[in-house]
């Protein structure tokens, strides 16, 4: 099958099976028009579009150009170009369209569409390029999971990249699920329960699992329906050997990033939104892999180290870093048993990383 009617055959399935997207505005079947929707908008804006407009809600799923988006509508996904309103506004407050940002389209111009209005973001997923400058780069915006993809064996489950990919999700407000994968490969169950009880005590969601037995699919899949997801994890933990066991067929497009408008204060990376035929998006992005804390984010590692959130306000000093000052609540949770020295160790180590 070509790749375009691989997409095409995927859709279909996902219509057939009613994907729920977040807002239920999107599934309208007969968009209204400008003027009945203007309860939801402001009457400011209400002047300067055509009054014949008619505005349906979308979502990026990938960025064509600079002026150029394909944006999923209730019914299809359309190539729409950004109208000169919008750009306007984009560039005084220099910013730029991402994937993932629900927009309104105008449709009245098929098979003209233009983009006239932003959604404001849930969050938004950024990385820092290399180098001394870190630019901030998009990845996506309005993704609900980050599925912390880790192996028990080949290679070998680290808990310190776990609190960092935590941290991350803690920055960006993305719910973190931690998979551990391979788990055929597990001759002790003890052992391994020993190492993730920490992260099962602060609330995070563990699925373990295997593309060899089976085991835990059903139960990501259950998580990631009907939400938008991205994979992030260490090279060989199996997040494409997940993924094709979860949508068998897929071919993913991870290209290298390619950065552009070096003008505004964001660059955007290569990336694109696949929807799973049980509902809900795949990211598709290499920005993931390089995604890293950011050399400013030291000061908010103490308030969003895993574990750390429910200690942090009772310390004495408000940017206590938990490590030499005195009244400390989160060396006082330690000292009374209450965090995993394994994890406080951790924690020195990643705030003491260059
Ligand atoms: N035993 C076992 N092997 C697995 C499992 N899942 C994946 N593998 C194997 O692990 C290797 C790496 O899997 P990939 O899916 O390519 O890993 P990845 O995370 O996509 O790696 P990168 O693309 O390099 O980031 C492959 O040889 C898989 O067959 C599993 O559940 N059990
Ligand atoms: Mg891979
Ligand atoms: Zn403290």
């Amino acid at each position: 099958m070509r790749q375009r009617d691989k997409k095409r055959d995927l859709r279909y399935k996902g219509r057939l099976r009613n994907i729920s997207l977040p807002d239920i505005n999107i599934l309208d079947e007969n968009p209204e028009t400008y003027g009945s929707k203007s309860a939801r908008t402001s009457s400011k804006l209400d002047d300067s579009y055509k009054s014949d407009a008619i505005l349906e809600k979308g979502r990026i799923l990938r960025i064509m150009s600079n002026y150029q988006c394909l944006v999923e509508l209730a019914e299809e996904d359309i190539t729409a170009s950004i109208s000169g309103r919008l750009k306007q506004f984009l560039y005084s407050s220099h910013n730029i369209l991402s994937v993932g940002d629900y927009v309104w389209v105008d449709s009245s111009i098929k098979p003209d569409y233009r983009i006239e209005k932003l959604e404001p973001r849930n969050n938004l997923l950024t990385r820092f390029g290399a180098g001394s400058f870190q630019k901030e780069i998009m990845i996506a915006a309005n993704i609900d999971n980050l599925v912390i993809t880790t192996s028990w064996l080949m290679p070998r489950f680290k808990a310190g990249l776990v609190d960092r990919y935590l941290i991350l999700a803690a920055k960006h407000s993305i719910r973190p699920i931690l998979v551990v994968n391979k788990i055929d490969l597990c001759e002790d169950r003890a052992e391994l329960e020993e190492e993730i009880a920490y992260f099962r005590q602060i609330g995070c969601k563990v699925v373990l699992s295997s593309i060899i037995s089976g085991e835990g699919i059903a139960e990501l899949k259950e998580l990631l329906q009907d939400r938008d997801s991205v994979f992030s994890g260490h090279s060989g933990a199996g997040k494409s050997s997940l993924i094709n066991v979860l949508e068998p067929g897929l071919d993913l497009e991870t290209a290298e990033v390619s950065d552009y408008n070096e003008k505004g204060k964001h660059t955007t990376t290569y990336s694109l939104l696949i929807r799973w035929s049980f509902g809900g998006h795949l990211l598709d992005t290499p920005g993931i892999k390089t995604i890293t804390l950011h050399q400013n984010d030291r000061d908010i590692i103490p308030r969003l180290f895993p574990g750390f959130e429910r200690y942090h306000p009772f310390c004495k000093f408000r940017d206590c870093t938990h490590s030499h000052e005195t009244d400390c609540a989160v060396i006082r949770a330690l000292n009374a048993g209450e965090i995993d020295p394994s994890r406080y160790e951790s924690y020195l180590a990643i705030l003491e990383e260059p």
